[in-house]
């Protein structure tokens, strides 16, 4: 309960923060980021989700918070824009109960606050998030692809998908999970599966993005087996505004 509370307060006081992890083409251009948040806490510091976002689904603090992430997102999209990077897409983890209680309504005032041109914000969810109601998930699904914005499916291949929905469902990317990318490049048995992910996106006309990229050699094995993007330690670590801005910038 005190949590909660410490949580409540962090909103009010907008001790929340976004930090963004780069995300690559095959040529290693970038061509995205992933908003991922953060706390600030007053006494522990910078704190990650798996401190305190279990707490939030919990209490339902999700549904506010998941707001501010997606304004917030939306707006450091513009800034970018601004100063010249606005090729990039950013993209949103959303949870399972803010999806429930409906999101198009707040997409489609971010896109419209900030004039957002399509394809520029994704919103990521997991299997299970889509899955647990397919036909009401379709319905919000395409109600936000009309606004422009993109859906990725999260962590990919840890949850159980219809391919019958998956075929129905307004997707652009599947982001394969980085416990499958790990052993790439050793000839383990995640290859077969990352592989089979590969060629599912391809069959659906989806995109592939590999999370969790840590290594050359995986990096290799996903360019040899064509996944079209890429997301990890190798390339870049999540950071904030700031050094987003630096990094861009000094790639020119
Ligand atoms: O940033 P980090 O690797 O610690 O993220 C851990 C988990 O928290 C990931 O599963 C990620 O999807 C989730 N997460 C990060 N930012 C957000 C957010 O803004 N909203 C939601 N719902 N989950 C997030
Ligand atoms: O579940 P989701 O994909 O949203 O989780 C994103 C989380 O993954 C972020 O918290 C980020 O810090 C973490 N992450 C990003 N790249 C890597 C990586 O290369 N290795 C590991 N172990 N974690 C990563
Ligand atoms: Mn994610
Ligand atoms: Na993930």
């Amino acid at each position: 309960l005190q949590l909660v509370l410490q949580l409540r307060e962090a909103l009010r006081q907008e001790q929340f923060v976004l930090a963004f992890q780069l995300q690559f083409d095959r040529s290693g251009t970038p061509v995205g980021v992933e908003s991922l948040l953060r706390w600030k806490h007053p006494e522990r510091g910078l704190l990650a989700p798996g401190h305190f976002i279990g707490v939030c689904e919990e209490s339902g603090l999700i549904v506010p918070i998941g707001r501010w992430v997606l304004r917030e997102a939306a707006r450091r999209w513009r800034m970018l824009a601004d100063a010249g990077f606005g090729d990039l897409r950013v993209a949103v983890n959303v949870s399972a109960m803010q999806f429930q209680q409906g999101i198009a309504d707040d997409v489609a005032a971010v896109v419209r606050e900030f004039e957002l041109p399509r394809g520029v914000l994704e919103i990521e969810l997991t299997e299970s998030v889509v899955m647990s109601n397919p036909e009401a998930a379709v319905a919000s699904m395409q109600r936000i692809r009309g606004d422009g914005v993109c859906i990725a499916i999260d962590d990919f291949g840890t949850g159980y998908s219809s391919l019958a929905y998956l075929k129905r469902l307004p997707l652009h990317r599947l982001k394969i999970d980085r416990a499958f990318v790990r052993d790439l490049g050793t000839g383990a048995d995640d290859e077969t599966i990352c592989s089979a992910i590969i060629r599912l996106a391809q069959s659906l006309g989806l995109k592939a993005i590999a999370e969790g990229v840590e290594t050359e050699a995986q990096w290799r094995w996903l360019q040899d087996w064509g996944c079209d993007e890429v997301q990890g330690f190798l390339f870049a670590r999540p950071m904030g505004f700031d050094d987003l801005l630096r990094q861009l910038r000094l790639r020119g």
